[in-house]
């Protein structure tokens, strides 16, 4: 069986959780979080990811897999979520590089300044520096599914789940989604998948009691 380190309080974390359970994967759950030094123990650096970051995904043999594309990649590679054809594979890639330098950058860090950092001028001068960069990941999307009802092949893939978690969280990163109906129609598209679970569920379900 697998085992992922992380929690779902982290957008990163929960894309794994979503694979996970849209394909009815057994895995365990490692529950660790940056939030408490979990991610920075000697421990973890030494045996589960020298970055001192989650998710990381352990396979059935022990070998440690993080960053979360590499983890969907590996936990979605025999199944629908993977297209067969080697374009819309490479579309597939194109999609996740893009959500990991184009969108997590700007819409994840802003959601997570509003939540954590304390108010004040330098706060909101970074808000307002990284929100040009949300809102063009955010069109870019729109453009895309105004005549694609998913990212690649007409189909739900890895591409959409690497996607949903930061732009779910958009509204309360400061981008209104009324701007981008195209986006919104598509989240929910998202959320109507056999199996989806959201993320309050997730970190029911992954953060020990
Ligand atoms: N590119 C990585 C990003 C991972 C990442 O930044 N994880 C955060 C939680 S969302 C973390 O563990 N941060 C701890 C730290 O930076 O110290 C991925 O997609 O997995």
């Amino acid at each position: 069986m697998v085992r992922i380190y992380g929690d779902c309080l982290s957008g990163n974390c929960y894309k794994l959780k979503l694979v996970t359970e849209l394909l009815g994967t057994p895995h365990a759950w490692k529950f660790v979080t940056w939030i408490d030094g979990g991610t920075k123990t000697d421990d973890f650096l030494a045996r589960v990811n020298p970055a001192g970051k989650v998710p990381v995904l352990e396979t059935s043999k022990g070998e440690m897999i993080p960053e979360s594309g590499a983890a969907l990649y590996y936990l979605a590679r025999d199944s629908h979520l993977w297209p067969v054809g080697e374009t819309d594979r490479a579309q597939v890639l194109r999609w996740m590089f893009f959500e990991q330098y184009s969108h997590e950058p700007f819409i994840a860090v802003s959601h997570s300044l509003k939540k954590r950092a304390a108010p004040s001028p330098e706060t909101a001068a970074k808000l307002a520096e990284l929100h040009p960069g949300g809102v063009r990941a955010l069109e870019t999307m729109e453009q895309h599914l105004s005549s694609n009802d998913w990212f690649v092949a007409g189909a739900p893939t890895i591409a959409d789940i690497s996607l949903y978690p930061y732009t779910s969280w958009a509204p309360s990163a400061g981008f209104d989604l009324s701007a981008y109906p195209e986006v919104h129609k598509w989240l929910g598209r998202v959320e109507r998948l056999l199996g989806f679970v959201s993320m309050e569920d997730a970190i029911a379900q992954t953060t020990p009691a």
